[in-house]
């Protein structure tokens, strides 16, 4: 059977395993990295150099990383309505995924580490403010964007909504103090009423 190696408690993981329940596959989950380690074996660094997780091990042997790739690829490979139709659609879905991956996820990550992952007394509330600001500017961003447009390539729920709300799922539950933005919350509710988002990222807990 097809694995995909990774905690399911990882972002990155949380994205594979959605679109999978999406596309109604069933894969094995090996759990490695974080409190699980093993990704820093040379047997894992063979099937991924970078020693993150998520990898995709297919039955063949084929192996792929990075996990927003891994979401096309199986969205491209497998039946399901997961890639928007035609090159335009599919390219303001990769715009979104590369722009998770450069600008939201790096803007994020030391307002989650901060407020998840590390002692109140050793928090840098410099450095966790600074985070939220450009998170928040970020999401604004989104809001902006889905004040014309449904999802965040067009008309359907697609591949490129996912990275996007995997984070909007950490930044609303660890950020209450957040401004109103009523576009981003109506996708939101939508993409909440997802039996995938919901079993595979709602179900987990944020740690
Ligand atoms: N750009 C990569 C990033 C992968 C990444 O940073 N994975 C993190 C978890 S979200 C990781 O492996 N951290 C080490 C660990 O879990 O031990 C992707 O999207 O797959």
């Amino acid at each position: 059977m097809a694995k995909i190696w990774g905690r399911n408690t990882s972002a990155n993981v949380q994205k594979v395993m959605w679109a999978l329940f999406e596309l109604d596959l069933h894969f094995e989950r090996v759990d490695v990295g974080g409190p699980f380690g093993g990704n820093r074996e040379p047997a894992y660094l063979e099937m991924n150099p970078n020693g993150l997780v998520p990898t995709l091990q297919e039955d063949d042997g084929f192996l792929l990383w990075e996990s927003n790739t891994i979401v096309r690829y199986l969205a491209e490979t497998y039946p399901g309505a997961l890639a928007p139709a035609d090159a335009r659609g599919k390219a303001v879905a990769a715009q979104w995924m590369d722009w998770e991956l450069s600008i939201l996820s790096p803007g994020f990550r030391s307002y989650f580490w901060g407020m998840v992952r590390t002692a109140p007394e050793d928090r840098n509330v410099e450095a966790i403010t600074a985070s939220l600001d450009t998170t928040t500017k970020a999401f604004e961003m989104v809001d902006g964007w889905l004040a014309d447009s449904p999802y965040l390539a067009g008309d359907a729920f697609s591949y490129g909504d996912i990275p996007v709300a995997v984070h909007a799922r950490r930044y609303r539950e660890l950020a209450p103090q957040r401004p109103a933005l009523p576009n981003f919350e109506r996708w939101y509710a939508d993409i909440e009423g997802r039996d995938g988002f919901q079993n595979r990222v709602l179900d987990i807990p944020i740690q």
